[in-house]
């Protein structure tokens, strides 16, 4: 590969490593903290090999006890450094041959592999300028706990896995469940080696090895290098050396190694999150469907009705009504009005100057049936805005209403104090029917007092003046007829105009309302929703980013 090449791979490979933290910081809170440790762990140790010598390959030989790895990494160092015995298991700590012995301590140490050998030159193979660390490593299998430790975090470590397998114990399901399957991501830093073939009869080598690439295609390893050797007598050992060779002299393994770890890590947290990364399209994939405008105005209209809109909106016509008729109504009467109280006043909703944020309506207490309705609402929004998204996630925005729904009743209740009513808002025309009220009961008055005058004349014999006529009609009569008659006619067409007038404040009294509760809804419930949707939109194009694809 060229160094273009190269550092095009380590940009790509710290993209890569951002969108996966990326994914993991979006996932916290929606998926178990079980699913992201591993992650973290990814991370980490992606970060701390990369800090080490990137000139150095570390290959490691994992395998069954006695299948030959010790004997493979002597035939392959051309030195007998590891001891390969017959008895079992023989190797119990890690062994290292280097090439290329600068550098590699920092390396070696973080590996926990105390046991170095500083390996002599081989031709065609590695010297001190390839920088490469075979490891000789404990049995996978083990009966010793302690190197199936070992073993456990080396395959996590290293940078290039050789798997030793022999013809007896090649289809072993414990290598293949446990480490190749789910080590499949990591096809590109796998060599598979079928040791001991000088065991077999030559016809058997081809049938055994087609056999193992069988297994290993159905454990998604496919596309493998598998090599057959015999450590014993040499054979195919420089084919492997040419292998290990390659990785080692193009630098790219460390990048490849830890490139699969995001894939294997990213496909893991796509399976926690419940979005099959085989097929993006099932589940809408894996977007959420969100708020619309038709489930907002849903939602703002339920909680509208379970805070009891409508009774104010009926409230402030009423409060009108009764206030015009105080003010307009026939003088003679309109006293009466003075003894029915304000619908508004008795709701707590009419307190001029007061400070709303002090108050709270005298609406009735949200019973169990408006809890429901209210509950039931925001479930649905919830419900409906959580379509499609994978279960973890649902899961998550659903709770992200909830949380907000607690607080709905009480902030509700706030917003309906804090909303202008109009209450107690004079209109312009009451001041003249109440001017001309009182004048048409000031004429008639005065018509009544006229003829009183008149009468107590006569009852006292004195000489009654003419009475001015209009029309042949007597003037304080028409007076009288004219008053009582305009206060009627005003006090029926007040109500006409008092009834228009009442509808258009509730109107936008019912307006305001609305809008003052979907406010509410916004901030306690759609936002915190919207948020949440939002979230997993990030975390499928971060998981998408740190999948590479
Ligand atoms: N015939 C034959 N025997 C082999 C071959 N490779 C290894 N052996 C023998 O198998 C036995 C075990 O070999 P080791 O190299 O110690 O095996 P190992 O995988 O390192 O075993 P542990 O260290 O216990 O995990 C030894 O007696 C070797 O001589 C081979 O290719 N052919
Ligand atoms: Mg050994």
């Amino acid at each position: 590969m060229s160094r273009l090449g190269a550092a095009r791979e380590t940009s790509q490979l710290d993209r890569r490593l951002a969108a996966l933290n990326s994914a993991r910081e979006l996932a916290s809170g929606a998926l178990p903290q079980e699913a992201l440790d591993p992650v973290l762990q990814v991370l980490d140790r992606a970060s701390s090999r990369r800090a080490l010598s990137g000139d150095h390959t570390v290959v490691g030989f994992f395998g069954a006890t006695g299948s030959g790895k010790s004997s493979l990494f002597n035939a392959v160092s051309g030195e007998e450094i590891a001891t390969a015995a017959v008895r079992r298991p023989t190797t119990t700590e890690p062994l290292a041959g280097i090439w290329g012995v600068q550098g590699s301590e920092a390396l070696l140490d973080w590996l926990e592999v105390r046991k170095r050998h500083a390996a002599g030159p081989v031709q065609g193979f590695a010297d001190d300028g390839t920088g490469l660390i075979l490891l000789d490593l404990p049995d996978f299998d083990s009966t010793r706990a302690a190197n199936r430790e070992i073993v456990q975090r080396m395959v996590g470590l290293v940078d290039v896995l050789v798997w030793v397998l022999d013809p007896q114990k090649y289809a072993d399901a414990a290598v293949h469940d446990d480490f190749l399957a789910p080590l499949s991501s990591h096809g590109a830093v796998t060599i598979v080696v079928l040791n001991q073939i000088d065991r077999l009869p030559e016809h058997e080598v081809r049938p055994v090895l087609e056999s193992l690439k069988d297994i290993l295609a159905r454990d998604g390893l496919g596309k493998i290098q598998v090599h057959a050797a015999s450590a014993v007598l040499g054979t195919g050992v420089d084919k492997v050396r040419a292998v290990i060779r390659q990785a080692a002299v193009q630098r790219q393994a460390m990048s490849q190694r830890l490139a699969a770890d995001v894939t294997q890590a990213a496909a893991r947290l796509a399976e926690a999150s419940g979005l099959s990364a085989g097929d993006p399209k099932a589940a809408g994939g894996g977007m959420a469907a969100g708020a619309t405008s038709a489930s907002k105005a849903r939602l703002a209209g339920e909680l509208a009705v379970a805070a009891n809109v409508p009774l104010v909106v009926d409230a402030v016509a009423r409060s009108y009504r009764l206030e015009a008729t105080r003010r307009t109504g026939w003088p003679v009467t309109r006293w009466l009005a003075r003894f029915r109280p304000d619908p508004l006043r008795r709701l707590n909703l009419r307190r001029e100057g007061a400070k709303p944020e002090l108050n709270r309506t005298s609406l009735p207490p949200a019973g169990a049936p408006e809890r429901a309705r209210t509950d039931a609402a925001v479930r649905e929004f919830a419900e409906a805005a959580s379509a499609g998204a994978p279960g973890p996630w649902r899961a998550a925005i659903r709770g992200a209403a909830r949380e907000g729904s607690d607080r709905l009743p009480d902030a509700v209740d706030q917003a309906i104090v804090s909303t202008d009513l109009s209450a107690g808002r004079k209109s312009w025309w009451w001041g003249v029917f109440n001017t001309v009220q009182w004048l048409a009961l000031v004429t008639a008055l005065a018509g009544f007092a006229w003829l009183g005058v008149l009468a107590a004349l006569g009852y006292l014999q004195l000489p009654v003046p003419e009475v001015p006529r209009v029309q042949g009609w007597p003037v304080p009569t028409v007076m009288i007829a004219g008053g009582v008659l305009l206060g009627i006619v005003l006090a029926i067409a007040a109500r006409f105009i008092v009834g228009a007038a009442a509808a258009s404040r509730s109107a936008v009294a019912r307006k305001r309302l609305k809008a003052a509760v979907a406010d509410v809804a916004e901030r306690l419930v759609v936002a915190p929703v919207e948020r949440e949707v939002s979230r997993l939109a990030k975390f499928t194009a971060a998981l998408k980013a740190a999948a590479g694809r």
